[in-house]
């Protein structure tokens, strides 16, 4: 079977991606104006401080930048996160990563489709936190019964994108016009409805079991919630919401600000009112409003091992103890100098984040790669130049260290809470019809094919044939 009659994935993904930024741009104005705010500071902050303080390759690391985006969506059915798991694979993404929000007493759970590999990453890493509903979580009987009913008269897939998905699967692919189709099909499911499955009363007893399960249960279709871009200095983009007018959050979420930034930041907008209408049973209009959708941007730091997560969940949990940031921001500033204070602890530059092992790193060959012997440790290949690093960019979401606050708030314990956990992933992973990728492992193994790519390109060049000079015992 030629596979070059088929369209790349990664290619069909950045298609999608684009796609999915323009009906955004059209159905929330406000994330046109993040887009430009962010725009803007990632140029600032490169033309000012380069690709050195964060150590990134430019060509791999910021190629794809400006096109970088993650959305997120909420399912209804085991059978719509099945369907769901089969399309984004045409598009080259795979879930990652297992999210148990019910700690945080929001009735989902949750994983990450993206892109796993080096080369697919590089080309663009765009990534859909999903997550399905726990019907079994409301409690009125006849509440759920009803929701269920609901959820199972609905298709979220077009007819078209289903029968690309089986065609994808059984060519092992798309070709450029059937891909294009498949763009468009897709992108459907994504929409907006402002026209509601239920009626007004229907509507207010979802929304009272559950914002979110009137959400996922009222409308025809997984409505894409925010769409969220990627800015290298989330302080200075918090700074122009602001001076614009966009209501920010007070505090931004996760890691204080860092020389070498951490895994991930994000601030948010509130979420829109939006009009909506109602299903009527006397032929008068029913109109109202939802509010679901709204507006984020990110910092993508250092991706970290388990040990790094484990210090950096430490730390936060540690700030939280001290301080819990109100919500109408009166308390932003100590909160963030408490936040600073603590994450002293964790160090901040690039090679001792490396050598303590609390981060990935790609290796590369560095500048003087006929500094390089035989035997050298990695240090030693670090130490005279002859490799170097760049921090890995952490690709998955933080969910879980929020559920977790709550869940310390609240006083339960941990161990309790794993628990539910794994018996909740067996169920998740039964709808999706596949296990989650473990991202710790992901990470790994690319840090891991860099260092034998390196070294074996280091080896190569010093067991040169004879006759051509030989500079590789030279200390210098
Ligand atoms: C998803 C929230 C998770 C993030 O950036 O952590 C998320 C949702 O609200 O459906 O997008
Ligand atoms: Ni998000």
């Amino acid at each position: 079977m030629p596979e070059h009659r088929f369209q790349d994935p990664s290619t069909i993904r950045a298609h999608f991606s684009a796609a999915m930024s323009q009906m955004y741009r059209q159905e929330v104005p406000a994330y046109s104006d993040l887009i430009s705010i962010v725009a803007d500071v990632n140029a600032d902050f490169l033309h000012r401080d380069g690709l050195q303080a964060l150590q990134a390759d430019d060509d791999e690391d910021l190629g794809r930048l400006s096109q970088e985006r993650h959305g997120a969506i909420r399912l209804g059915t085991p059978e719509e996160l099945h369907t769901m798991r089969r399309a984004f694979a045409v598009l080259g993404m795979h879930a990652v990563g297992y999210y148990d929000l019910s700690a945080a007493a929001i009735p989902v759970h949750s994983t990450a489709f993206r892109p796993v590999e080096r080369e697919a990453l590089a080309t663009n890493p765009f990534r859909v936190f999903t997550s399905l509903l726990r019907l079994e979580l409301i409690e009125d009987a006849a509440l759920r019964a009803q929701a269920q009913q609901l959820l199972a008269s609905r298709q979220i897939f077009t007819d078209s994108a289903l029968v690309l998905i089986e065609q994808a699967e059984q060519q092992g692919g798309l070709d450029d016009a059937d891909a294009a189709v498949f763009v468009r099909e897709l992108l459907e499911t994504f929409r907006w409805h402002s026209r509601a499955l239920v009626d007004e009363q229907t509507y207010h007893s979802l929304h009272d079991a559950h914002r979110l399960i009137a959400d996922v249960v009222s409308f025809r279709g997984p409505h894409i919630n925010h769409l969220t871009p990627r800015t290298l200095d989330i302080d200075a983009c918090q700074q122009a919401m602001q001076a614009q007018g966009l209501p920010a959050k007070a505090v931004i979420e996760g890691p204080p600000a860092r020389h070498c930034p951490l895994l991930l930041r994000q601030t948010s907008f509130k979420a829109l009112e939006e009009p909506v209408d109602f299903v009527s049973h006397d032929g008068r209009p029913r109109s109202g409003t939802h509010t679901a959708r709204f507006g984020e941007i990110e910092q993508r730091g250092i991706a970290l091992t388990r040990a790094g997560r484990q210090r950096y969940d430490a730390l936060l949990a540690q700030t939280r103890r001290r301080i819990t940031p109100a919500a109408d921001g009166s308390n932003a500033a100590q909160y963030v100098r408490i936040l600073n204070d603590v994450f002293a602890d964790f160090p901040d530059q690039w090679r001792a984040i490396h050598d303590q092992g609390l981060g990935y790193f790609r290796y590369a060959l560095g500048e003087h790669p006929e500094c390089f012997a035989a035997g050298d440790s990695t240090a030693q290949c670090l130490d005279n130049g002859s490799l170097q690093i760049h921090p890995m960019v952490y690709e998955d979401f933080l969910p879980v260290s929020a559920a977790g606050i709550f869940q310390s708030n609240l006083g339960d314990d941990a161990a309790d809470q794993s628990f539910h956990s794994g018996a909740h992933k067996a169920a998740f992973e039964q709808a999706l019809g596949a296990v989650t990728q473990d991202e710790f492992s992901l990470y790994a193994r690319i840090q891991d094919a860099s260092l034998a790519q390196s070294l074996a390109q280091l080896n190569a060049s010093d067991r040169q044939p004879p006759g051509t000079p030989d500079h590789s015992d030279n200390p210098a």
